[in-house]
């Protein structure tokens, strides 16, 4: 009986030691050795100084979020169940700051969706800008949904962006375009930003910012 009591051990730990091999294999969806996906939702970046535009009205700040985090907006595909709209001003940038552990290589990723139709966006109506670099990318392909069940998908931006050892800033950059029925400046909405990097990222959520939507202006 103790014979087998410690084969059955044994079975179980080789087992264990296959799992985690396993889930480290799985964690690597690039097929780059090493690399770890990191999601930066842009519902958590600081958003206290940019002033946003939208089709009918306009909203800043924290109150550019959509969405209320529920079960029913993740199964969209609203990746933590909210996003940034009112993109739709000249100038606008969202700013995605990080911390590397070292220098190193990444792929960059947005999520997107349009409410504005079919949109195309390329280097000369949305920049990516890494660290005051613009990224060079081919046009990407953003489906028109409606806001409710605004439908996000993944656009890779580069496989080939530095990263540095300490802090980065990704920028979103709206210019000056005719997104917008062919005549307004428009953009798209901004679900969360992806780095495939063999570094060790960090950085600061501001979990709060929905919850304090509604409240710019008010006495604390
Ligand atoms: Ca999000």
């Amino acid at each position: 009986m103790k014979t087998k009591r410690i084969a059955t051990v044994l079975l179980a730990g080789v087992l264990a030691v296959a799992a985690v091999a396993a889930f480290t294999a799985c964690g690597d969806s690039t097929g780059t050795s090493g690399s770890d996906t990191y999601v930066m939702e842009a519902e958590y970046i600081d958003l206290d100084d940019v002033s946003g535009a939208g089709i009918s009205s306009d909203q800043s700040g924290v109150d550019m979020i959509y969405g209320d985090g529920t079960e029913a907006q993740k199964e969209l595909g609203w990746s933590n169940g909210y996003f940034v709209g009112y993109t739709y001003s000249s100038g606008l940038e969202l700013n995605f700051v990080f911390d590397s552990d070292k220098d190193a290589t990444a792929t960059v990723i947005l999520r997107l969706g349009s409410e504005l139709g079919d949109i195309n966006l390329d280097p000369t109506n949305f920049s990516v800008i890494l660290n005051g670099t613009e990224i060079t990318y081919s046009s990407m392909y953003v489906e028109n949904s409606s806001i409710d069940s605004m439908k996000f998908t993944d656009k890779t931006v580069t496989s080939s962006a530095s990263v540095k050892k300490g802090e980065n800033t990704l920028t979103l950059k709206v210019l000056s375009n005719t997104l917008m029925n062919g005549t307004k400046t428009g953009g798209p909405c901004v679900d969360c930003v992806k780095l495939q990097t063999s570094a060790k990222l960090t950085w600061t959520d501001k979990t709060d910012n929905p919850d304090r939507r509604g409240s710019i202006g008010e006495l604390e």
